[in-house]
């Protein structure tokens, strides 16, 4: 068996599906991990050159934080079709100026604190040292329409994530995040925020549609070593006819998915980093699961104190305001 190189003697130990084990590695190496278990050859060949993006004024800190401080007015057929698809896009949750000023700051936070050679380059609880990040992460605008989908009112944060695919870097693995939250319910989700138009090419987030895609999954074994399980769900996607929506992302529009969807996301093929700002979101009154597993990575660094089976509520996961529908 292939023993695979981001592990550990302990996190490799026992079958290829065994993630009985807790992480003992950073949250960074867990996505070096994560990120090679995803299928197929890196594409080669030239990559592309985008069009230059304008996007236009950017609002001062006062300005930014007005904008994140409106709800958006979301309707009900989005969350509907939240309901329904387990995600949704949605257009026009900040505009391209504020995008860009997310972006700027997550540029300059990675490059502070990341090796410019990883190709798929993460940094966690950036809100709790930056006040431009903090505004966004726990804006009535981004919590406030995690709270309408899941209809569970208020939310908690679990983590931000700034999330840096460099030209030429990867697919990510098909996976759902149920497997790696320790959250003991299905009330949690994620708001992707890419940080500058996404097009195809660079490999924005693909969602399987359909609540009970993952249904389709169930069987298939985990793989903590290689690639099989992530060939596993495309072979059956695509035998089951299963649709997935891999269209591109337009500046300020943002997608949120539940625990339960499906994703992946293609290689970045361009000359410029695929930035993102996730941040996710669970219902208040949720619990650490009784056994959290090696694909939770470092997971007591995003809810302090909080041992299985006892209710999230450390200072790292506070309160957030809704908006109504
Ligand atoms: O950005 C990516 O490629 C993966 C992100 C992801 O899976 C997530 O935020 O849930």
């Amino acid at each position: 068996m292939i023993h695979n190189p981001h592990l550990s003697d302990s996190t490799a130990a026992g079958d290829a599906s065994d993630v009985a084990v807790e992480w003992d590695r950073g949250n960074d190496q867990w996505w070096d991990w994560y990120m090679s278990l995803a299928d197929g050859p890196v594409p080669d060949g030239p990559l592309v050159d985008l069009p230059a993006h304008d996007p236009g004024p950017l609002p001062s800190d006062d300005e930014f934080a007005a904008e994140l401080a409106e709800p958006y007015p979301i309707t009900a057929a989005q969350i509907r079709q939240f309901r329904a698809d387990s995600f949704v896009k949605l257009p026009g949750v900040l505009t391209p100026g504020a995008v860009e000023r997310l972006r700027t700051r997550l540029r300059t936070l990675l490059d502070e604190a990341v090796d410019p050679a990883v190709g798929f380059q993460s940094l966690e609880m950036m809100w709790l040292n930056d006040d431009l990040v903090r505004t966004a992460v726990l804006s009535p605008r981004i919590g406030g329409i995690g709270g309408a989908l899941l209809g569970t009112g208020q939310v908690r944060l679990y983590h931000d994530n700034a999330l840096s695919k460099e030209p030429g870097a990867g697919r990510t693995p098909w996976h759902y995040d149920a497997h790696h939250f320790p959250l003991d319910s299905p009330d949690v989700l994620t708001a992707w925020i890419p940080l500058q138009p996404t097009p195809r090419d660079m490999g924005p987030l693909a969602f399987a549609r359909g609540a009970d895609a993952g249904k389709l999954v169930e069987g298939l074994e985990f793989d903590k070593h290689g690639t099989s399980y992530d060939r596993g769900v495309s072979e059956v996607f695509r035998a089951q006819a299963v649709q997935v929506e891999d269209g591109p992302f337009a500046a300020g529009e943002v997608s949120f998915h539940g625990a339960a969807c499906f994703h992946t996301a293609g290689a970045n093929r361009t000359t410029s980093a695929r930035m993102v700002l996730a941040t996710t979101y669970f219902a208040d009154g949720t619990r650490v699961v009784p056994n959290p597993t090696m694909v939770s990575g470092d997971w007591r660094k995003f809810i302090p104190g909080a041992e299985p089976g006892q209710v999230v509520s450390s200072p790292r996961n506070p309160l957030l305001l809704a908006c109504r529908a």
